[in-house]
């Protein structure tokens, strides 16, 4: 296991590095201290030939301007928030007149301080950030920790801790946009999909939650089998950019993402209550990932998080952080090749 350090640029708030965690066996994993952001993940395929399974930027002009959180840590709150109201705060409208993840200056745009780590079996690199008091319009100062780690066995584990001096919000995410293909080689309509989840929550025409939970039973957001991504894009062709409640079984991933070309697959077991995904449909964009421009259903944003706007659903579980009491959010992806 080893880590490798490279210094991107100095910028007026920082040094921004890349770190490259390797467990020297064809899996490794790229991320700047700018955002916590994943550049990439490099997994085997069936051939055992290594290649890039999460969309990245050129270069780091392109992370500065991003407006789409690319492989980005996303917080203090991840999606929307009606109105940026929470309580008395406002926060800030930065979709307006709504609030969107973390705001102006969220997680994705901080430059964290950052000490990576070696033991036999792991290595990673432990992040930590203050945001003051009234960021975006947060209360209280926040105090952060993202852990990233891979192991031998090819998974990569995101741990998340949140603590605050006074009585807050915390519902943080990673925002990597996965295709399994390697390298952006094929559109994601190639991928299956599997989630553990039966009902998904109602969304209003500007992507904010109703408050009601829908049973995907027999829908388009029936994934509780593996379900082909093309076959369901030509049912929904709006395609996905929705949160799903997750299922938890001691033991079970909730989320499983494969790729039958080249037979990598990916396994999401986390401590959230659910999932967003969002399958950049008809995200036709004018700057580059992954050596093409930036296409509709060239990547998978999987974002599990709490379920979004739950400060104004009393159904949904409570996001507050509380005074003194930290909080912990984990996911683990784990690599490997679909089973024959
Ligand atoms: C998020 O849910 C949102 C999308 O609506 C947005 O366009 C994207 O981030 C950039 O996942």
């Amino acid at each position: 296991m080893k880590v490798n350090t490279e210094t991107i640029l100095l910028h007026p708030k920082g040094k921004i590095e890349s770190y490259t965690l390797d467990n020297e066996a064809g899996f490794s994993v790229t991320l700047l201290n700018y955002g916590g952001r994943l550049t990439a993940i490099n997994v085997p395929d069936r051939d055992g030939f290594s290649e890039n399974v999460v969309l990245n930027l050129e270069n780091i002009d392109g992370y500065l301007a991003d407006q789409a959180y690319f492989g980005a840590l996303v917080g203090p709150v991840a999606g929307r928030i009606r109105n940026g109201k929470w309580k008395a705060h406002q926060l800030t409208q930065n979709q307006f007149p709504h609030h969107i993840h973390g705001g102006g200056a969220g997680f994705h745009q901080q430059i964290w301080h950052s000490v990576p780590f070696v033991t036999e079996e792991e290595c990673g690199i432990q992040l930590s950030l203050v945001l003051p008091d009234g960021t975006d319009g947060y209360p209280g100062e926040l105090q952060l920790r993202a852990t990233y780690t891979i192991t031998k066995n090819q998974e990569l584990k995101l741990e998340m801790v949140g603590s605050s001096n006074q009585e807050t919000l915390f519902n943080p995410t990673n925002h990597a946009y996965f295709n399994l293909s390697g390298n952006g080689k094929e559109k994601i309509s190639t991928h299956i999909l599997q989630i553990a989840s039966d009902q998904v929550a109602e969304l209003d025409h500007e992507k904010i939650p109703t408050g009601r939970l829908m049973d995907v039973e027999g829908t388009n957001f029936d994934f509780q089998s593996p379900k082909l991504l093309a076959r369901q894009f030509f049912k929904q062709p709006q395609g996905y950019d929705d949160a799903f409640k997750l299922k938890h079984k001691e033991g079970q991933p909730q989320l499983y993402l494969a790729d039958p070309k080249s037979k990598r697959k990916m396994e999401i077991t986390t401590s959230e209550e659910s999932v967003v995904v969002f399958t950049t449909t008809n995200m036709d964009e004018n700057y580059v990932v992954c050596n093409q421009k930036m296409s509709s259903h060239l990547g998978i944003a999987i974002e599990p998080q709490g379920l979004p706007d739950a400060v104004h659903h009393s159904n949904f579980q409570s996001i507050l952080l509380q005074p003194g009491i930290p909080k912990k959010h984990q996911t683990i992806y784990q690599f490997g090749l679909i089973d024959e």
